[in-house]
């Protein structure tokens, strides 16, 4: 495999709309013109289409319709991670991130085509098509206290609303805590695990999946009825990398945030995602049910709901039927 063509990928990525000669590649990498070409047909091999002119060079025309390390690493190169895993099939993205992180102190980013074993919140699983979605966990390290981790999920699910909205403008709605709802179907579920010690979280572990390119005879069952994907709402396809793109340059943003400013500063901006403000729901945390509406989120991401008593409850997280 030749060690420049990560480089190669680059600069022809950077180039995409001109023909680059394989001398200027030589020349400009200081390798033979067949290593040039070596590392164009490994590319090839990878799913990439070129197209080549004699005496004009090479143009990149098609990009692998699968995850692809090297792409993810060009798309990726100003993400807030220091390393990317890219797997064809895992069991669940979160248990590879929390094998990764005992070994890595920096941020990472791990996602894969396909999971075996996806999972949602309380061990409920994750349906995890190929080719379509995106899996991913991200791990970062924060220096924060326990209590901030609820607001550290308030400011990712603005940050993948506004990922959604720039890329489909379509109008995705926060259910809080842990999903986005696009027409009242569910297109996104994120959940945050943690590491931790007497000091405070040093880890967090995001897990989030978002049905992008599915069409609904990709869903199964009860889904068909409860579940959507960008493409079926926008009735466009996605093109995935475009969106990974978008959706960690709005992470890096909200994370900022996170770590710089009160959830006060946006909550209104929260609250103008939400789906759940005036109307009566139904809240399940453990056997705790109530019917009621949520009259306030609270600066620590406690939800306070109204039941049909009067009487107030608090939430740090909880199930909600929509
Ligand atoms: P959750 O517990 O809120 O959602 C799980 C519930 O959502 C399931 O019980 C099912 O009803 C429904 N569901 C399952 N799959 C889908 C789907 N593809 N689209 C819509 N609804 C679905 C939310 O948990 C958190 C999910 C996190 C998933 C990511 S994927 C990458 C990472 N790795 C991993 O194993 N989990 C996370």
């Amino acid at each position: 495999m030749s060690k420049y063509k990560q480089e190669i990928l680059s600069y022809l990525m950077a180039h995409q709309t001109e023909y680059v000669s394989g001398q200027t590649l030589a020349n400009h990498f200081n390798i033979s013109r067949t290593a040039i070409w070596k590392a164009i047909e490994a590319l090839k091999t990878q799913g990439f289409t070129f197209e080549s002119i004699k005496n004009k060079g090479y143009r990149i025309t098609d990009l692998p319709h699968q995850w692809d390390r090297d792409l993810l690493s060009y798309v990726l190169k100003d993400a807030i991670i220091d390393q990317l895993y890219v797997y064809e099939e895992v069991t669940s993205t979160q248990t590879i991130a929390h094998e990764l992180c005992l070994a890595h102190d920096e941020p990472l980013l791990v996602l894969s085509e396909i999971q075996t074993s996806g999972r949602g919140r309380y061990k409920r699983p994750w349906s995890s098509q190929p080719n379509t979605g995106l899996w991913m966990s991200l791990v970062l390290h924060p220096n924060i206290s326990y209590q901030q981790i609820a607001t550290f999920n308030l400011f990712i699910s603005i940050a993948i609303a506004e990922a959604i909205k720039a890329i489909t403008h379509l109008e995705p709605k926060i259910k809080w805590p842990n999903d986005i709802y696009i027409n009242n179907k569910k297109v996104c579920g994120f959940l945050t695990e943690i590491n931790g010690d007497s000091d405070g979280v040093h880890t967090v572990i995001c897990g989030i999946g978002i049905n992008i390119n599915h069409n609904i005879d990709d869903f199964d069952g009860r889904l068909r009825q409860t579940a959507t994907s960008l493409k079926i709402e926008s009735k466009e396809e996605i093109d995935r990398y475009q969106f990974i793109k978008t959706l960690m340059d709005m992470i890096a943003h909200y994370y900022d945030m996170f770590l710089t400013q009160p959830f006060s500063e946006i909550k209104s901006v929260y609250k103008s995602y939400s789906m759940i403000w005036d109307r009566t729901l139904r809240y399940t945390e453990g056997n705790k049910q109530i019917h009621g509406k949520a009259v306030d989120l609270k600066d620590d991401g406690v939800l306070v709901v109204l039941d049909d008593n009067g009487a107030l409850h608090q939430f740090i997280s909880a199930d909600i039927e929509v």
